[in-house]
């Protein structure tokens, strides 16, 4: 039977494009998007602690190095992944506000809070960690925050400054972005440095070269923090114990491009982070580094580390700092 006035089909509603999955499992937070591509991230330090790509049949390819012995329970740092330096950089100088800290500040071990998946635009970021493109593709944007209030109170009262820090991951397929901003809360200007301490798997150190540091000044943490200039021409290869702190002349416009056997493995792009640390401690140095397991783990890793630590940063009250990095895959 005909019946009169037969509702119209509803107009079919367009389906959402497919969504990524966000969990949070005690102090783990894990995105995995449609790809198949995954991140996971450790509420200590807001650590991304895995960078995973598409299940394609076999093991996913892994693009972060993470020891073997690292300590997850947020007794103290994490040896890998991307550990957040805040707000001091190496040993702080006895004369800065820093001094009392441990190496690399307090932010690396406190417990940051999983303020959730966001997907608002962000002209702040606009640059390598750009939140917009993540909001408009299949991507996820997972937030953390740790404060003066929630940060460790050990640590805090060894620098007792009103800051607040917002670190934005953001996967999408074949990138990985991570940015920070840092704000001043107090009615107190500070000084600070910042880094992101990125451990880049790679599956032969002897094979690997940077390119886009060609010229730059660096000081030579192996030789004593020496001054020293890169040459004009060629990759930096990595054939010993190597600590570098790279100041392009281009500083964060320059992009970077870590390549393996001759081809382009990992594109970094920076934004106001104008420094660069390149870091590989080699088989003696990790002979004496705990937590760094297996000992030749140094053959699968590089830590290629955009930051802002060869000056000091000062933020007056209500002031706000954002950096960030891009880590495409090539
Ligand atoms: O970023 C390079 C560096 O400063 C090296 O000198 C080495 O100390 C590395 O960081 C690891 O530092 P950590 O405190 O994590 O052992």
């Amino acid at each position: 039977m005909d019946r009169r006035n037969k509702p119209s089909a509803l107009a079919a509603t367009p389906a959402l494009p497919p969504q990524a999955r966000v969990d949070l499992v005690g102090d783990r937070v894990t995105a995995v998007l449609p790809s198949g591509e995954s991140v996971d991230i450790l509420l200590t330090g807001a650590t991304v602690l895995s960078w995973k790509g598409a299940v394609n049949g076999g093991e996913p390819a892994e693009r972060l190095w993470l020891s073997e012995g690292a300590v997850l329970d947020g007794s103290k740092a994490v040896r890998g992944g991307i550990p957040v330096v805040f707000p001091v950089f190496g040993q702080s100088p006895a004369d800065k506000a820093t001094s009392k800290l441990p190496q690399h500040g307090l932010a690396r071990t406190s417990r940051w809070e999983f303020l959730g998946k966001s997907t608002s635009e962000s002209e702040a970021t606009a640059g390598a960690g750009s939140s917009s493109a993540a909001a408009s593709s299949n991507g996820v944007q997972l937030d953390f925050g740790l404060s003066a209030a929630s940060a460790d109170p050990a640590l805090k009262a060894l620098w007792p400054y009103d800051f607040a820090l917002l670190y934005r991951v953001t996967l999408e397929p074949g990138s990985l972005a991570t940015s920070v901003v840092v704000t001043n809360e107090g009615d107190k200007a500070f000084d600070f440095q910042v880094l992101l301490h990125t451990y880049l798997r790679v599956d032969d150190i002897t094979k690997v070269g940077v390119d886009g540091l060609a010229g730059a000044p660096y000081s030579d943490k192996v030789e004593g923090f020496k001054q020293k200039v890169q040459a004009a021409t060629g990759l930096v290869d990595i054939t010993s114990e190597t600590d570098r702190v790279y100041v392009p002349a281009q500083g964060a416009a320059q992009p970077l491009t870590v390549l393996e056997g001759g081809a382009p493995r990992y594109g970094v792009k920076r934004d106001n982070l104008s420094d660069v640390v390149v870091w590989n401690p080699w088989a003696d140095k990790t002979k004496s580094i705990g937590d760094f397991a297996p000992k030749d783990g140094y053959k699968n890793m590089l830590c290629v580390e955009p930051g802002s630590v060869s000056s000091w940063t000062t933020l007056e009250p209500g002031e706000a700092y954002e950096g960030a990095q891009a880590i495409t895959l090539l």
